[in-house]
This record gives structure tokens, C-alpha cells and sequence, in this order.
């Protein structure tokens, strides 16, 4: 069994004083630091979005954040502007371990397609790229933390665990958006899925 930490965009937009930011998204940080002496391989992830993705309410007439958009490739929801390519807010947390990782994989750079999951695009068939690096590494057990709960980390814990891999969630190291019964939707589409909520 060889296995990884997958921090999930720990990043300033997500944290308190950020464009898009969940509720003490900021402190979790410390006790991420802490795992990562746990692991061998420590992996990171970035939203990482051009500006005017079509992910951003502004980018939409008459649309504003938090309202739902029917896209190509299904329902999405509208974010305020957040974690634009090269801009402060996508940056990590400044307080985040950023040495320890042997990748940092991005994703939500495609214009027409938001990317919630570290494995595949919101179409749910464009890869990020992330399992053939795992399975060339022979990494089969992924530990996830970050943010946030209900979005990012839920749809990349059920990704990894349709692909087969064991995945565990520590809830503890996670901060969720919480809009609309998210939370307890994501909850439960992970364990679905064969997560391991911790
Ligand atoms: C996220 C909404 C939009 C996340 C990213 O990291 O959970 N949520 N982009
Ligand atoms: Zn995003």
C-alpha cells in the first residue's frame, strides 16, 4: 500500500477575507502541516481559473453569485470572481507547507468547463491528468483534506473512489461552503461512493 496526502486548494480565495470564502476555511491550515509529517507523498491542488471563466457570475448577464446556469455539460453553479491565474487570491494560504509537495496539479483552467474535482473537469470526462501520475506512481490509498468540503474535496473523493482507489476524508481538516444542503448532500454521495468519512 502506497499512499498520499491530497490537499485540496488551500488557498487565499477560500479563506476568511477571500472572494469566494468558507467559514474558517483559514483553520485548518496548522493541522494540515501536521499530517503531512505522516506521509511520504504530499500532493497539492489549485483552483486556477483564467479571467472571465464561465464558472464566474460576472460573467453572465443578468446572473449573479450562488445562481445555477445550465451549461453544455449540466447545471453549474455561479461564483463570485475567485482564484484568477497569477492573482493574490489564488495563491495558497500563506501559512501552508508548500515544501513538502512532489506535485501541484491545477485545475479550472479550461474557460467553457469548471473543474471541481482534482481528477476530472465538471463534465466528468476530461482528465486532470492526476490518476495517470498516481497509478504511474503505484499510489492506491489518498488521504483528503482541504477545501472545500461540499465542492472541491466531495467531488474529488468521489472521482477517487469510482477509479478504485481507498480514499479517506478527515472532516476535521476540511471546511465546507455549506449553500443550499450542500454539505450533508456531499456527505452522502461520498459515502455512496465507498469514501471513508473520518
Ligand atoms: C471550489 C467553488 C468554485 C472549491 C472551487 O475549491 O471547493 N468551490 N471553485
Ligand atoms: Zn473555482
Amino acid at each position: 500500500m502506497t499512499q498520499a496526502l491530497i490537499v485540496i486548494d488551500v488557498q487565499n480565495d477560500f479563506c476568511p477575507g477571500g472572494a469566494l470564502a468558507v467559514p474558517e476555511g483559514d483553520l485548518i491550515v496548522p493541522g494540515i502541516n501536521a499530517l503531512m509529517d505522516q506521509f511520504q507523498t504530499v500532493i497539492l491542488t489549485q483552483d486556477w481559473h483564467p479571467a472571465g471563466h464561465s464558472s464566474f457570475a460576472s460573467s453572465h448577464a443578468g446572473k449573479a453569485p450562488m445562481e445555477m446556469i445550465d451549461m453544455p455539460y449540466g447545471p453549474q453553479v455561479l461564483w463570485p470572481d475567485h482564484c484568477v491565474q497569477g492573482s493574490e487570491g489564488a495563491a495558497f494560504h500563506a501559512d501552508l507547507n508548500t515544501t513538502r509537495a512532489d506535485l501541484i496539479i491545477r485545475k479550472g483552467y479550461n474557460p467553457a468547463i469548471d473543474s471541481y474535482s482534482a481528477f476530472f473537469e465538471n463534465d466528468q470526462t476530461t482528465p486532470t491528468g492526476l490518476e495517470g501520475y498516481l497509478r504511474t506512481r503505484a499510489i492506491t490509498d489518498l488521504v483528503m483534506v482541504g477545501l472545500a468540503t461540499d465542492f472541491c474535496v466531495n467531488f474529488s473523493a468521489v472521482d477517487a473512489a469510482k477509479l478504485g482507489f481507498n480514499v479517506s476524508v478527515k472532516q476535521d481538516l476540511c471546511r465546507a461552503i455549506d449553500f443550499d444542503g450542500s454539505l450533508a448532500a456531499a456527505q452522502a454521495g461520498m459515502q455512496a461512493a465507498g469514501a471513508n468519512l473520518q
